[in-house]
């Protein structure tokens, strides 16, 4: 089996589509399919972008017709806990309805209609994604995979991957271990940063805590290991750290999206490549992985 690979799409269904087109991929009565390749898409189909529901309708048909897997994202997972009951605190909601979580998902609302059975029927599908898929000869997985972490939510899933109905209450309480596994591997690794160090991310919140490059084995500053946006430039940065990490080396590559990348596409290691350039900003590409069978992943099999 071989397959392109492909992550945080955000709503930006023209982009999906020229990019199936550019891949081979033909429209039929079932959906976009492809005489060699099945798609994967690395979760983050929804937010931001103003063809969410397009997106979605195109890449369910795939997935349908056995053209095509999908796991779960961040935005998924939180689109989950948006409409969910909080069991603890009647009335509220497992995923807080504040400013900032509602500024982040208004355009999936207002476009599915909040609460209508439109809305319910693709939060019933999201609930059916797998967090990872652990294939014959690849793994993919949102934003980070672990092994250690992989080992321990295995109670918290079904026999696909997928979130028990059951465990998302714990998954989202800050109190239970469920918590962190979710964020790992959701939402990647993150350090705090030092006294005073901050900045800002793309919503405009003020961020004390960053995204780490947890794919990297050694990193000698906080410029190194940080993910922060470019335009970023702060002093301290340059601080002296001591960053080690066994890093990852089985046999099976690891696809993974949500790291907004920049610039040509390139392979974090042999066994290592994220495939989220950024789609959802105007002048951000979707590009694919074409994965041949491969065991030591490549630059050149980026298209885009
Ligand atoms: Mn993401």
């Amino acid at each position: 089996m071989v397959f392109d690979i492909v992550s945080d799409i955000h709503g930006q269904v023209k982009k999906l589509q020229y990019l199936l087109a550019k891949l081979g991929y033909c429209q039929s009565d079932q959906g976009y399919c492809h005489t060699e390749y099945k798609m994967i898409f690395v979760g983050d189909l929804i937010d931001r972008g103003d063809y969410q529901l397009e997106t979605l309708n195109l890449v369910k048909d795939m997935v349908d017709n056995q053209n095509a897997y999908v796991i779960m994202g961040n935005h998924e997972f939180n689109a989950i806990g948006w409409v969910t009951p909080d069991q603890q605190q009647p009335g509220d909601f497992l995923r807080e309805h504040n400013v900032t979580h509602r500024k982040q998902h208004q355009i999936f609302l207002k476009q599915l209609q909040e609460n209508s059975h439109q809305h319910i029927y693709w939060i019933n599908w999201f609930k059916s994604l797998p967090l990872f898929l652990d294939l014959e000869q690849i793994r993919v997985i949102h934003a980070c995979w672990d092994n250690y972490i992989i080992d321990q939510i295995k109670p918290y899933l079904n026999e696909k991957n997928c979130l028990l109905a059951s465990v998302f209450q714990n998954a989202f309480n800050k109190q239970h271990p469920l918590y962190d596994y979710c964020e790992i591997l959701l939402k990647g690794k993150e350090i705090t940063l030092p006294d005073g160090v901050y900045y800002s991310d793309k919503e405009g919140t003020r961020r004390h805590k960053s995204r780490i490059k947890w794919w990297l084995e050694t990193a000698q500053t906080l410029q190194q290991l940080c993910l922060l946006p470019d335009d970023e430039k702060i002093a301290e940065l340059g601080l002296k750290i001591n960053f080690q990490s066994e890093g990852y080396h089985d046999t099976k590559p690891v696809f993974f999206g949500h790291y907004w990348l920049s610039g040509k596409p390139i392979v974090q290691t042999p066994k290592l490549a994220c495939v989220d350039y950024s789609a959802a900003l105007p002048n951000g590409k979707l590009v694919a992985y074409r994965w041949q069978g491969e065991s030591s992943l490549i630059s050149e099999h980026f298209i885009y």
